[in-house]
């Protein structure tokens, strides 16, 4: 039996928090070692762990896996998240590209400069209810099962709930004109492993403060 996968990234979302998430739905236990400081990650390029010298990377099945995408369909795919045939799963793949869009917009705030922010997030909001949450309420509204593909749970469903609570923290009614999500968002939240990732003390992250925006700088030279 092989052990818990064993992410390594900063004590933070960014971009390893949606495999946070996809791990804790499919119900996989985890282990997590913090990459705190330049040294920690100097280290890991240095004893060759990381393919191309970026985080995130997962250790999992004797793989050292990097790149946020590989990670997650290799997850998606070993627990059976990513649909029952290339139609379904191209489909979870075309939504979770969308959702991927609109999370990368609202993780890269911080990182922006004080005078553009508030514009960058009026065109969040916009783009959450202009371009993505109507291509969700249609999809849920077409399909009728009440998941975004399929009749089970997929990684689209779970990736879809992590962009609504995200979208929520930057606009919290901006589910208002979407009655389908706001269902969906209350059934998803009640599975049993996604109830859990989302009670105090579970390994997800929460909202990055000015300490940990300091720290991501400084370990990556940014
Ligand atoms: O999706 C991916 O995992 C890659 N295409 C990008 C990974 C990436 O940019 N990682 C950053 C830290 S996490 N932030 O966005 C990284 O390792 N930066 C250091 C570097 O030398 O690029």
């Amino acid at each position: 039996m092989a052990g818990k996968p064993k992410l390594h990234y900063p004590k933070g979302r960014g971009r390893m928090e949606s495999v946070r998430w996809l791990l804790a739905a499919a119900g996989v236990e985890f282990e997590e070692e913090f990459i705190e400081t330049k040294e920690d990650l100097e280290k890991l390029r240095s004893n060759g762990s990381l393919l191309f010298q970026q985080v995130p990377m997962v250790e999992i099945d004797g793989m050292k896996l990097v790149q946020t995408r590989a990670i997650l369909s290799y997850i998606a795919g070993k627990y059976n998240l990513y649909g029952k045939d290339l139609k379904e799963r191209a489909w979870i793949d075309m939504y979770v590209e969308g959702t991927t869009d609109l999370m990368g917009m609202i993780m890269y705030i911080p990182f922006q400069p004080a005078e553009s922010k508030e514009k960058n997030l009026a065109l969040i909001i916009e783009r959450a209810a202009a371009r993505y949450f109507p291509v969700y309420e249609k999809a849920l509204k077409d399909h009728g099962h009440g998941y975004l593909v399929g009749n089970k749970l997929s990684w689209a469903d779970i990736h879809l709930l992590e962009a609504i609570l995200m979208t929520e923290e930057c606009k919290p009614d901006i589910l208002s004109a979407f009655p389908l999500l706001q269902a969906f968002k209350g059934r998803i939240s009640n599975i049993p492993t996604i109830k859990k990732f989302l009670q105090p003390g579970s390994q997800r992250k929460p909202v990055a403060d000015e300490k940990f925006i300091a720290r991501v700088k400084e370990i990556f030279d940014m």
